[in-house]
């Protein structure tokens, strides 16, 4: 299909989400969840097949280079749209869905215009631009992992929140949250399904053994489709102490929120953040497998 024959632009992608609005009317309503720096929309859709569900947030592309993110996450919503199998069915329809392809709009555009490797917001800081939109979030902001420095990639930002990306986007998820009971943030590379919390001081979520059994099913699943290896832990010992995330934020502050997961995606380095175009459908194949037995899992242990 030629959404997922090759990346989208930013234009692109909100062109197709308007499209959907028209397309699937009743069902998908476009969203703006937030603004950027240089005034772009963080557009996203909220999709409802029926009233009183519990509702999922999906994240995507908060990372500017990260290309496969917003593309699996447009895949997931297509298939959430049309999938025929009766699996997907059950979970699409079991939920109100939340979904931001590109979160991080101007480092998005910036990747396809100026520069392949920007990974932060393009806010100016004296003579270097952006803050690492994910170190930027208000819970246990700049206690590892980040950066205090403008220039780093890592740059928390000069208070947490600094980012208009961050700050609107939080305020429109405390909007949400009471309806949430599953939040998914996706990057890349590496093949992992992260738990909080990335924060120096070894904090856990309350059901860190559930959120692990649940990840670990997930991850046996997504090898079944092409035998794509993925790890599952904490974020500090499966990749590394990093703190100010969007889903530390998350799932510190609304603390009912069942699952937060942040999973990085394909591949493990041979193209890295330059994932070649022709992986977008068996990683968005093989990500909703995951996606789909995570909700199978919990809505079977209620
Ligand atoms: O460092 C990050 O932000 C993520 N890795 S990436 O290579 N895509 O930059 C990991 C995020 C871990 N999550 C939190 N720290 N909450
Ligand atoms: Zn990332």
């Amino acid at each position: 299909e030629d959404l997922f024959s090759s990346y989208q632009t930013l234009d692109e992608i909100h062109n197709w989400l308007r499209s959907l609005e028209a397309q699937y009317q009743d069902v998908v309503k476009v969203i703006v969840g937030g603004k950027s720096h240089e005034g772009r929309q963080i557009l996203g859709v909220h999709v409802s097949f029926k009233p009183g569900n519990k509702a999922v947030m999906i994240e995507g592309g908060i990372h500017a280079r990260e290309w496969i993110s917003p593309a699996t996450v447009i895949y997931i919503l297509n298939q959430l749209l049309t999938s025929q199998d009766p699996a997907v069915r059950a979970v699409a329809e079991s939920r109100d869905w939340y979904v931001f392809p590109s979160v991080n709009p101007d480092g998005y555009v910036y990747t396809h215009t100026k520069n392949r490797m920007w990974r932060k917001t393009r806010k100016p800081y004296g003579f270097c631009y952006g803050a690492d939109p994910n170190r930027n979030w208000g819970y246990h902001w700049m206690q590892g992992g980040a950066s205090s420095s403008a220039c780093s990639d890592t740059f928390a930002g000069d208070k947490a929140f600094s980012e208009i990306e961050t700050q609107s986007l939080s305020e429109f998820i405390d909007t949400i949250a009471p309806k949430l009971d599953v939040y998914l943030s996706f990057h890349s590379y590496s093949q992992l399904i992260l738990l909080p919390f990335g924060h120096k001081g070894h904090e856990v979520p309350a059901n860190n053994e559930e959120l692990h059994r649940v990840a670990n099913k997930a991850r046996d699943k997504l090898k079944e489709r092409y035998g794509t290896k993925y790890t599952v832990g904490n974020i500090p010992e499966a990749i590394y102490v990093a703190s100010g995330g969007s889903t530390d934020w998350v799932a510190g502050t609304h603390r009912h929120i069942r699952l937060t997961y942040t999973f990085e995606l394909r591949d493990t380095g041979r193209y890295g953040f330059l994932l070649p175009s022709n992986q977008i459908v068996p990683t968005g194949e093989e990500t909703l497998d995951a996606v789909v037995s995570m909700f199978q899992q919990i809505d079977a242990t209620e």
